[in-house]
This record gives C-alpha cells, structure tokens and sequence, in this order.
C-alpha cells in the first residue's frame, strides 16, 4: 500500500494539473494507494476541486479550517499515516504545486525495496536539475543546502530543504513513538519542518538514498508560500536546539 500526502495551500490551478498524472503513474504501479490532502484553509477552490476528485480517486482530506502552516499541516498527515498505514507500506510526501512529477514515484519506491529508509528525489545528483528557477532563487537554494549540509551531515544526501521524498512507513511510526510530540517541533517556523524530518530521522539511524529529479518550476502556477526569512530564522534555531550543550537533539539517540 502506497499513502501519498500532499500538503495543500491555494492550489487549485496545480490540482487539476497534477491529479491526472498522479492517477497515472499510480495505475502503472498496481498497488492500492490512497492520497491523503491536508488543505490548510484555502481562500481558493482547493476544497471544491478535492471533493470532484475524490469521487474518481482514493482520496481523504484534512481539512484546516485556518491556515496553519507547513509544519502544523505536515504533523497532522504524518501522524494520520502513521496510524494507519501497516509497517511495510509506503509513505509518499510531495508538493502539489506541480513541480513534482509522480513518474518518479516508482524509481523511488524501487531504491526504498533494496533496503533503504527514506528516498529523497535530490536535483543535485548526477541527472536531476531544476527548470524556470529564477538565478536567485537558484543561489538561495544552493547556499541554504550547504548550510544543512554543513551543520547536519548526512552520508548520501546532497538535497536536504526539497520534501519530495518516500519513506518507509516503520520508520515514521518508530519516529513518532520515540519523539511524541517533538518529531516535528518547530511547527511554526516556515518550512523549517521538512529539514528537521531527516535530521530527527537520521538520529534513529535511518538509512538514506537519493535518485535524480527534475525540479519543475516552470509549471508552477500558483504563488510561492516560502516564508523566507522565517524559515532562515528556524534553521538558525534548528543548529542550536541540535548542538545544545545540555540536552541538544543529538543527545536524543536510541
Ligand atoms: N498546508 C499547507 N501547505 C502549504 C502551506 N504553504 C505551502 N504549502 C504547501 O506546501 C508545498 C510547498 O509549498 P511551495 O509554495 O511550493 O514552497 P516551495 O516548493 O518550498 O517553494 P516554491 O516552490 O518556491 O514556492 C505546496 O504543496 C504548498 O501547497 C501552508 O501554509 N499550509
Ligand atoms: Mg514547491
């Protein structure tokens, strides 16, 4: 079984792009799937589009009545897979701002098999890239990887900040089970949550991979949701929590 969440702020133009491939590469697949939308208070037609698509797709929405941000909406479909998925199933985390391509999915479900924990669709190995990227956010991008690069090294890992990734449901749930409420911590801090995963992930030994992707944001449609400066800030915050001297994160292994 294959659970895909997607966090879902304002994207009813990219909905209606992504949906059908989606559906595509997940027949071509011919496992049973289901699509798990938290739509984080949408002021758009986000909530009418899920509810046409749920009559010809497998789909269970969360609904946040305000919005809440990445890092509360990821907690809540996070912790939704891993209360119902079996330890073997497969828990897949991408945009819906159409730049991520669902043909990646069975590469990256193929690498998790040989035996890995997490499968991270990474623009900077050999044959992936990114498209339509402006050269600033181009620069942005490279400096704030080798920040988490520096700070939270991870042998294999060369993309920390893209949340295109699958994991091993077993995984989430020891993650849960072990951190409680603090797997995802600094929920209010922008898009800070999708570096913390790995890194909390990573202290309970979780093996790690990357296959090539394209980045395709010359289909984005809908407008960037990157709070910037709060994301910086909650990086920043992420190397004190970890190095603290007294009771750091990396103090927090099994
Ligand atoms: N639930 C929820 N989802 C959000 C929020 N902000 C963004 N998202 C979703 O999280 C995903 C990532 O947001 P994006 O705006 O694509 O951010 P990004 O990919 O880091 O950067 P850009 O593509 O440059 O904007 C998308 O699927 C968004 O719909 C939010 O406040 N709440
Ligand atoms: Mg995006």
């Amino acid at each position: 079984m294959v659970t895909i969440l997607l966090p879902a702020y304002n994207e009813e133009e990219s909905f209606a792009m992504l949906m059908p491939k989606l559906q595509r590469t997940m027949q071509t697949l011919n496992t049973p799937f289901l699509i798990v939308v938290c739509n984080d208070g949408s002021s758009d037609r986000t909530k009418e589009l899920l509810g046409k698509f749920s009559k010809e797709l497998p789909i269970k929405v969360i609904h946040h009545k305000l919005n809440r941000g990445l890092g509360e909406t990821s907690r809540d479909l996070f912790e939704y897979a891993a209360e119902t998925c079996d330890p073997d199933d497969i828990i897949i985390r991408m945009d819906c701002d159409d730049t991520h391509e669902p043909n990646y999915i069975p590469e990256m479900i193929k690498k998790l098999d040989k035996g890995f924990d997490v499968v991270i669709a990474s623009r900077f190995q050999p044959g992936g890239g990114q498209l339509g990227l402006s050269p600033y956010k181009a620069f942005i991008s490279y400096c704030a990887n080798l920040f988490m690069k520096l700070f939270f090294p991870i042998k294999g890992i060369r993309e920390y900040s893209c949340g295109f990734r699958a994991y091993r449901a077993s995984k989430i749930q020891e993650a849960i089970s072990f951190y409680g409420d603090r797997f995802i911590q600094l929920k209010g801090m922008g898009f800070t949550c999708t570096l913390e995963k790995i890194i909390k992930l990573r202290l309970l030994g979780a093996r790690f991979a990357e296959v090539p992707f394209c980045l395709y944001y010359n289909q984005k449609l809908s407008t960037s949701k990157m709070v910037g400066n709060l994301t910086t800030f909650g990086y920043i915050v992420m190397v004190i929590m970890y190095y603290w001297p007294w009771g750091g994160w990396r103090t927090l292994k099994k």
